[in-house]
């Protein structure tokens, strides 16, 4: 693949520039041939003005196409790896095409998405996690997308995993020490206690890391907030208060909304994701009721559920509540205390918020009781979070080899803990899953030969360019 010379735009059309990307072993030869500047003559990392021409050879007429800046990169020193050309054009739909069109004449052929990135992979100037990186922070939309982004891409993951790789490659050795000088046999070098805790601690590390997905997860894809209650209580109201925007149809109607209505806004710098509902009461109506079915999914779905009332909740709507707040987290919110007939009650044990989502009273207040009830450990630049749902399945699966490891310790998982039941395995067996386990991180990074799909993959939600 390598061998090909590979072009494409890297930036979106419709800007006044548009940027050519160029690399492989023909790149500075398929520029040359389109401008007068000498690519492999000029200094490395040097920028150049360039005229494109576009040469007809029968009528020997030449036709000046753009007057561009062609930045040159030898290799190893560029992005890929490979010589590399970046040429800035006008972003003309008409030029750019023309100098890919010429580009493709002179031996390059188009990119594939994530091209750039899976060959910078290939030549080892990116890990297998840090070029996935590349896709999320292009696509990073707030702050914490990008913070997360941004670590990952700084190699995050990959030192912590390289210390956990670190550990087990010492522990495997301990045992296969012992394998070679199995036929003393009353020598046992490694201390199995000492063994134990040692895998141990990196279960500790490995759980950490498969649970901080959840975090991962909320933050690139919104924390699902649902507001519901009755009909009329001004559900809708508020979702178009906190979207600042009148997204949703209002009026003193009961039943007014019928489908599940869906925006996002940032709350100190985290997406949430609301969800207006159809309110909840008995009805005939079957569109209306189909709404309802609906509501009940959008709760199922939601990490915190917004309950409004606009008056005291009966025993039954009560009952609701507190069954929700056993897996959900539940802010009431009371609605419409501006009017001079609402009256307040406290509630046992959740969390009520006093509100005018027409009259915007407390809705600041409402913001933050949201953002706490997300629960987002505050990340600093040094924590890793999982993103990635590859990583996420290769550390999940790793642990279930490291249990193994130290279940043939002699361990048990009893309650969340460990305690020592049986005698330990022999270390042959033992070490054979701690190679899986090895095996199985290590696909997080790509230190083990990766298969081609599992590559291609990874790679074809890039966008062409990157
Ligand atoms: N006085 C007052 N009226 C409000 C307030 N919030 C909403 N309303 C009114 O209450 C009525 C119902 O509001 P909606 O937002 O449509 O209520 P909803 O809960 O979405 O109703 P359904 O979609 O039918 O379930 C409208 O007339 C709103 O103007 C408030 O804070 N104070
Ligand atoms: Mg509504």
């Amino acid at each position: 693949m390598g061998n090909e010379t590979i072009c494409a735009l890297a930036t979106a059309p419709g800007g006044a520039l548009g940027i050519i990307r160029v690399s492989g072993p023909r790149a500075f030869d398929a520029v040359s041939a389109i401008c007068a500047i000498r690519c492999d003559a000029v200094g490395a990392n040097t920028t150049h003005y360039a005229r494109i021409v576009d040469h007809d050879a029968a009528s020997q007429h030449q036709t000046v196409i753009d007057e561009t800046l062609v930045t040159v990169f030898r290799a190893p020193h560029s992005y890929t790896g490979e010589d590399s050309v970046e040429i800035s054009c006008h972003g003309s739909r008409y030029i750019l095409n023309k100098v890919l069109e010429l580009l493709v004449q002179h031996g390059c052929r188009m990119a594939n998405p994530g091209e750039y990135t899976m060959r910078a992979y290939l030549n080892g100037k990116l890990d297998l996690s840090q070029a996935e990186a590349v896709a999320d922070l292009i696509a990073s939309t707030n702050q914490a997308t990008h913070q997360m982004a941004m670590s990952q891409l700084r190699g995050g993951i990959s030192t912590e995993l390289s210390r956990l790789r670190e550990q087990l490659l010492k522990l495997t050795s301990l045992l296969e020490l012992e394998l070679d000088f199995s036929d003393h046999e009353d020598l046992e070098f490694a201390d199995r206690s000492e063994l134990l805790s040692v895998a141990k601690n990196i279960d500790i590390h490995i759980t950490r890391l498969a649970k901080s997905f959840e975090t991962g997860q909320a933050i690139k894809q919104g924390i699902p907030v649902a507001i519901v209650g009755k009909t009329n209580v001004g559900k809708s109201t508020l979702l178009n208060r906190l979207l600042k925007d009148d997204r949703a149809i209002v009026s003193d109607i009961h039943g007014t909304t019928r489908d599940t209505i869906e925006d996002t806004i940032d709350i100190n710098g985290i997406t949430f994701r609301f969800i207006d509902t159809a309110g909840i009461r008995q009805t005939t109506d079957t569109i209306e009721q189909i709404g309802i079915d609906r509501t009940y999914a959008a709760i199922a779905k939601a990490r915190i559920v917004i309950w409004m009332v606009d008056e005291e909740p009966s025993q039954e709507e009560l009952a609701k509540m507190e069954s929700l707040s056993e897996n959900k987290q539940l802010i009431i919110a009371r609605n419409k205390i501006d009017k001079a007939e609402s009256k307040p009650f406290t509630l046992a044990n959740i969390p009520l918020i006093e509100i005018s989502a027409k009259h915007n009273q407390n809705i600041d207040q409402l913001e933050q009781a949201i953002y706490q009830a997300a629960d987002i450990p505050v990340l600093s630049d040094t924590d890793i979070v999982v993103t990635n749902a590859r990583h996420h399945d290769a550390l999940v699966r790793a642990q279930g080899h490291l249990h193994r490891v130290i279940e043939g310790m002699g361990a048990k998982m009893v309650n969340g803990q460990w305690s020592m039941v049986n005698e330990s395995l022999s270390s042959d067996l033992l070490s054979e899953d701690l190679r899986l386990t090895l095996d199985t991180l290590s696909e997080i990074t790509g230190g083990q030969i990766t298969p081609n799909e599992v590559l291609g993959n990874i790679f074809k939600n890039f966008c062409v360019g990157k």
